[in-house]
């Protein structure tokens, strides 16, 4: 019936398929979290929440959503759980309305070293709604937490906020806990970016100590594209949800929160805690190997790092991002700590292998893909060499419709 979508269908699968994505935020969902997404689970309007619908006809996705909160609960080891929140920003206003009245003070990491758009950015929500300032990382691009803290006690603000965009070291969430005890404020943890390594035990865990821990579905933890919202407080469970419905949201997507509920089975697996191994051996391996090549890069300790493309090629983050597209790898420009470039060029690349490693990525792909991006940012081998090298790699990993 509709020609033009499905052949752009095939067109994006052919893309997937041919080229190495890279981009530490994307992943390949399994064909059983897919079919969920385009299940007839979509028809169903279901405001409210299990047992307490607007609607009637609510009794199977009643029980689909009340599996997912206990499957989440049960992975991350979490008392209360919202499934419904439409993406990480949902997940994320509705985090900050449950912890603070408008206008109260929060302490992130400052944007440009690595924090997201709903962290207090002027082109967000967040900034007109709650007073953003904000911590540095230090010269090596680590945190600080003694400068957490000496920021927090001039700062005193009612909520410091941990979990980042572009940070590649573990991140000591023991201590963050410490600092909100010390100056008085609550704690909350926007893990998108590592909740797969949570999940699989190969990153501490903030559940337990934050106030709130929210997150996105879609990138480390290989479910539908989708927020969770995650807290061990009763009071904190009420408010969230009233946040997320009404406030914020209408009715959920039920199919995507049955896609929700077969991710948290899925990374509850031993298979899923090896892929996880696998990311991050093979994030170490690429990062590692690049500084054997003389490029500037930040190392890794968890599922991505950062290349200053600029001091290493000549090339701002732009550029880079657009010469590695002529030969099917796909990033991302990044600002780098103390970049001097604006964020629609910067001196940075973002580097990562969760969706890579779904297809079959092994940890001598992640050293020779280092090797093709040194060699075609560098200038020193031909687009055609480089993109047979791509396509050669891919064609023995699995395609994006067998996972
Ligand atoms: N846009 C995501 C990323 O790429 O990191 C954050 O939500």
């Amino acid at each position: 019936m509709d020609k033009e979508i499905f052949d752009l269908i095939l067109e994006e699968t052919s893309r997937q398929n041919r080229g190495i994505e890279l981009i530490a935020s994307e992943n390949y969902a399994s064909k059983e979290v897919r079919e969920a997404c385009g299940s007839i689970l979509t028809n169903k309007y279901a405001e409210g929440y299990p047992a307490r619908r607007y609607y009637g006809g609510c009794e199977v996705v009643d029980k689909i959503e009340s599996i997912a909160i206990a499957r989440a609960c049960e992975l991350f080891g979490s008392k209360f759980a919202n499934v419904q929140s439409h993406s990480g920003s949902q997940a994320n206003a509705a985090a900050y309305r449950a912890l603070m009245p408008e206008g109260g003070k929060v302490l992130s990491l400052v944007l440009n070293d690595g924090g997201h758009l709903t962290h207090g950015s002027p082109v967000s929500f967040s900034s007109h709604l709650y007073n953003f300032v904000h911590y540095p990382l230090d010269v090596e691009g680590r945190l600080d937490y003694e400068n957490i803290l000496k920021i927090a006690l001039e700062e005193k603000p009612d909520v410091i906020l941990a979990g980042y965009s572009a940070y590649p070291y573990e991140i000591d969430f023991k201590r963050i806990r410490e600092i909100c005890d010390y100056v008085g404020c609550k704690m909350m943890v926007d893990m998108a970016h590592i909740a797969g390594l949570i999940a699989a035990g190969l990153h501490n865990s903030p559940v337990a100590l934050a106030d709130i821990t929210t997150t996105t579905t879609h990138k480390t933890l290989r479910g539908p594209r989708g927020g969770l919202i995650l807290t061990n407080d009763e009071a904190l469970a009420k408010k969230i949800n009233s946040a997320v419905f009404p406030y914020y949201q209408g009715g959920p997507l039920e199919h995507i929160i049955a896609a929700k509920a077969i991710c948290f089975k899925e990374a509850n697996t031993d298979s899923f805690k090896a892929y996880m191994a696998s990311v991050k051996e093979n994030t170490k391996a690429c990062a590692d190997e690049f500084e054997k090549l003389g490029v500037k890069s930040s190392g890794s300790e968890n599922h991505l790092f950062l290349l200053n493309v600029l001091d290493s090629f000549g090339i701002n983050g732009k550029e880079a991002q657009a010469k590695l597209e002529e030969i099917d790898i796909t990033t991302n420009k990044n600002m780098i700590p103390g970049d001097t470039l604006p964020p629609n060029k910067t001196s940075g690349l973002r580097i990562g292998f969760a969706a890579s490693t779904t297809r079959g990525c092994t940890k001598e792909d992640a050293i020779e893909i280092a090797h093709i991006i040194c060699d075609y940012l560098s200038n020193s081998k031909s687009q055609e060499e480089c993109v047979a090298k791509v396509h050669t790699m891919t064609s023995s990993w699995k395609a994006t419709e067998e996972i």
